[in-house]
This record gives C-alpha cells, sequence and structure tokens, in this order.
C-alpha cells in the first residue's frame, strides 16, 4: 500500500544514516516529522539546521518520547541500530502504529516509480554478494542502485532513481525485523550462524527475522537459498516463493552446484548449463564461492545475460575491510577484515589462509561465544591482541583452546604497534574482530580505515 506522506505525523527514531534519510525524504514530501534520538545533538548543529530548512519538524533529543509526546504520530520509521523492545516503541505498537524500518519506507516510495527490489541476506557474505550483484547490474541497461546495510541508505536512492530502476538490498535482521510489506522480487539467504544475540536473545528470534526477506513473496518471486546450511535449507519447506537452491557440497536435481570438473552449473528441467569454472572465480575461499553461487541464483533468475556474469565473476575485486591487503613491513602481510563483525565471519577469514596469523580480534560485546572460533583457529593463529570490551573474553576463550600467546590492547595503534613486535617474517597480521566496532567507533569502516592509518604509521 502506498502511503501518503503529506499532512502525516511521522516518528523518525535515531539521527543516524538511515534517520536523516528518511527525515529528509518525508520532509520534502509534506510529512510533520517528528525526530527523535536518544543522544544528545548540539542545537546548533548544521544538521538540525538543514532539516530545519527542509520542512516541519521537531526534535527530542538527549531522551526517549513520553507518552504525551507520542500523541498523534501517525506511524514510525525506527533505524535499525534501535532495538523494538523499548518501553514508547511497545507503546506505538500497543497504539496499533506501524512501525516500519527504512527499507518498508524505501519500498513504499518505490511503488510509485516501480522499482524492482532485490534483497540479501544471511550472516555472512552480505555486502560480497550484494556488491557482486550490483557490478553485474552496472554492466546491464537496468539502472541500479547498491544500498542498504552495505552503508547507502534505500530511501535515499529510491528517491533519486528513475522509473523501473533496481535496487539491489543488503539487509540485515534488524532491517528486516521491522518490515510490513516489503516484497523483494527476488530475495537470498546465503547462511545463518548466531550473531546479533544481545537484540534478538534467541537463534529462533535471529532466523525469524532473516526469513521476514521472503514473507511477503509469492510464487512469482524468487527465493535463492544455501542448500547445505541447516537452517537456510529448512527456509525452503514452505517458502511462498519459488525456491532456487545452490550448494558447494551436493549435486542438486534443480538449482545451482559444482560438477565434478569443478564447473558451477545451473540445472533446470532436466537441462545443465556451466556457467564458470571455480578456479576462474577471482575471489578466494570457499564461502567466497558460496557467495558467487548465491549471485549466479540471483542473476540468472532476473534472466541477465551468461557472459556478463561470467565477466563480473572473473574481474570482481575484494570488497573493502573484507580480507582486504593493506601492507606488508618487514615481510609480514597486514589484512583488514574489519568487516569480520562475529565469530563465523572471522572463522572464515582465519580459513583463507595457510601461514601462521597474528590475530587482532575484540571490540563491542553481542553476547557472542568464542569458543568454536578458537577451535579453529588454533590450527594456525600464532597470537591474539585482545581489544574492547570482550578483549578479557577473548584471551580466556584462546587459551583455553592452547594459544598462550595473547596480549591484550588499548587502541587500534596499540594492537597495531604489538603485532609489529611480535610478527615474524612470513606471518599475516589479520584484523578480523569477530565483534561489532561500537563502543571504540561508530561503524566497521572507521575501525578498518584507522587499522589501514596505523599500519602506514609503523612502516
Ligand atoms: N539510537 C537511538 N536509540 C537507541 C539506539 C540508537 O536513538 O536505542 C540512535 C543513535 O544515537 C544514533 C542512531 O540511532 O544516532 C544510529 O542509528 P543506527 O545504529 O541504525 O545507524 P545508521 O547510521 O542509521 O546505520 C544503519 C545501520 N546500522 C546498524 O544496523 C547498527 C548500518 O549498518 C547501515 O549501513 C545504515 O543504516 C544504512 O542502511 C551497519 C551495521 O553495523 C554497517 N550493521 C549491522 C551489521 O552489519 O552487523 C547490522
Amino acid at each position: 500500500m502506498t502511503i501518503l506522506f503529506e499532512k502525516n505525523k511521522v516518528l523518525v527514531i535515531g539521527m543516524g544514516k538511515s534517520g536523516l534519510a528518511s527525515a529528509k525524504y518525508l520532509l520534502k514530501n509534506g510529512a510533520r516529522v517528528v525526530l527523535c534520538d536518544s543522544k544528545n545533538v548540539d542545537k546548533n548543529s548544521g544538521i538540525l539546521i538543514e532539516l530545519k530548512n527542509l520542512g516541519d519538524i521537531e526534535f527530542i533529543l538527549g531522551k526517549n518520547p513520553t507518552s504525551s509526546e507520542l500523541k498523534n504520530i501517525d506511524f514510525a520509521v525506527v533505524s535499525p541500530g534501535v532495538p523494538l523492545d523499548l518501553d514508547y516503541i511497545v507503546e506505538l505498537r500497543e497504539n496499533k502504529k506501524v512501525i516500519m524500518s527504512e527499507i518498508e519506507l524505501a519500498y513504499r516510495i518505490g511503488l510509485d516509480k516501480n522499482l524492482h527490489f532485490i534483497g540479501i541476506t544471511g550472516t555472512n557474505g552480505k555486502t560480497t554478494t550484494t556488491s557482486i550483484v550490483g557490478e553485474i547490474f552496472k554492466s546491464t541497461e537496468w539502472e541500479s542502485y547498491v544500498v542498504g546495510n552495505i552503508g547507502n541508505p534505500a530511501v535515499q536512492a529510491a528517491d533519486e532513481a528513475s522509473e523501473n530502476s533496481v535496487l539491489v538490498t543488503e539487509l540485515s535482521s534488524f532491517q528486516l525485523e521491522s518490515i510490513v510489506e516489503f516484497r523483494p522480487e527476488i530475495s537470498a539467504v546465503l547462511n545463518l550462524t548466531e550473531d546479533h544475540m544481545n537484540r534478538h536473545h534467541t537463534m529462533q528470534n535471529y532466523a525469524l527475522a532473516k526469513s521476514n526477506i521472503f514473507v511477503n513473496q509469492n510464487k512469482d518471486d524468487k527465493c535463492i537459498l544455501n542448500y547445505d546450511d541447516d537452517l537456510t535449507h529448512d527456509m525452503g519447506l514452505n517458502n511462498p516463493a519459488d525456491v532456487v537452491y545452490f550448494s558447494r557440497k551436493e549435486k542438486l536435481d534443480s538449482g545451482i552446484y559444482l560438477d565434478d570438473e569443478g564447473n558451477i552449473v545451473f540445472s533446470k528441467d532436466g537441462s545443465i548449463e556451466k556457467i564458470i569454472n571455480k578456479k576462474e572465480l577471482s575471489l578466494p575461499g570457499s564461502h567466497n564461492l558460496e557467495n558467487c553461487m548465491a549471485a549466479i541464483g540471483i542473476a540468472i533468475s532476473y534472466g541477465i545475460d551468461k557472459d556478463i556474469i561470467v565477466r563480473v565473476l572473473k574481474t570482481f575485486k575484494a570488497v573493502e575491510h573484507r580480507l582486504e591487503y593493506v601492507d606488508t613491513v618487514n615481510g609480514v602481510k597486514y589484512v583488514n577484515d574489519s568487516k569480520g563483525t562475529n565469530p563465523d565471519s572471522t572463522i572464515k577469514a582465519v580459513q583463507s589462509y595457510e601461514e601462521p596469523i597474528v590475530l587482532i580480534a575484540g571490540g563491542y560485546d553481542k553476547g557472542s561465544d568464542f569458543s568454536e572460533l578458537f577451535d579453529v583457529a588454533k590450527k594456525n593463529v600464532s597470537s591474539v591482541i585482545a581489544l574492547g570490551e570482550t578483549a578479557e573474553l577473548i584471551g580466556k576463550t584462546a587459551i583455553k583452546f592452547g594459544i598462550v600467546n595473547i596480549h591484550k590492547a588499548a587502541s587500534m595503534k596499540d594492537a597495531v604497534e604489538i603485532s609489529k613486535e611480535i610478527s615474524k617474517d612470513g606471518d599475516i597480521v589479520l584484523l578480523s574482530p569477530a565483534c561489532a566496532s561500537w563502543g571504540m567507533y561508530n561503524n566497521y569502516e572507521e575501525r578498518g580505515n584507522d587499522f589501514k592509518k596505523c599500519v602506514s604509521e609503523i612502516k
């Protein structure tokens, strides 16, 4: 259902990227906006002045809205980082007010313009897969945008886009938790391992939020799922969309899989089409093989020419902050994997190398368990430099699995200096924190950039 924003009173919750993009769009389209943020913002700040010049806006800053301030609100747009169990959000819900994510708002904007949404989620690999799909679309005739959790608010793109554009959208569980009617033409769930337990509390709630990506789809839509992952496999049963599985481990009657020669093939209705040999993929590692398979599933489902898909898969360069080579100092390679914000992601990073690794890890405490990480890491992680709120737990867990060379660092600068002292020629110093950056940084990009700056300073 499209919404007429004019004259609606909308509570926009959070003044980060999503909230600001939503407030700007709503003001430009005649809505009355109440923008709230638990953080205090200087009354004379440039952004508040800019917003005031756009239209009818009130601010509630440095606290949560009270019941009387919620009166006459028609609906709310909530930023992904804001938990939905806050009292005032529960109260809005009880009063039957729609609470929508910024993605839902973008979707509603897109309805009038016939925008095409492709939604990609999963615990890991979503930024890489979204970027690959984005590159594929760039090589086609479609006007396309790469948006969402990757860092570009979808609302802004939906506003700027011409009719019939494609929005390739990376979606987090936070964004999916508050969708209402959002219905991508193609959805993809890459994998599901424990993450964000401090917000979702149980794996079941986390999976439920992720499954919102296909909940409004129907048989005209496609849902791309990982056959090898138990949880995403089961999402295919009773799925409202037409499911396309991909598998790195098994040959499928229908879907995308590896044949005996290592070719990625697409099998449908008894015919098998070879797409590309896995050796030709530009990205290393089995996790990237899965990301490429998912991207193939999406692109084929959209009817994109095989030659375009193959060209992109052969030339695609790694995403910044995702196993990004930084520099070599005294024979030691420095790698930035700041996007490794949960244990599973760091497991995949560690498994991508044969060399001894000095691992810099730790950050915001999301309630993760690091046992599986260090059980895998004991194979080639020689030392751990622990940072942030989780430093102690990371150190203790590493010791439990026999990695005894543990150092605690007070800052990224400190961590990189320690790494220079303890690493040897041929080692890899890997920043792959297994934790979010909050508490030390605003986001993983800032953390990765700080790491790169610190590496340049020790050269
Ligand atoms: N805030 C409140 N009340 C609260 C909590 C937060 O008012 O209870 C305020 C904060 O004070 C802050 C604002 O909300 O001013 C921040 O909102 P936000 O955390 O949603 O940040 P945005 O800048 O809007 O960024 C969000 C995503 N952030 C999160 O999901 C935490 C970005 O994903 C995304 O790129 C961006 O929207 C654009 O779509 C980042 C992320 O870390 C990369 N995602 C997580 C992940 O990948 O693991 C899910």
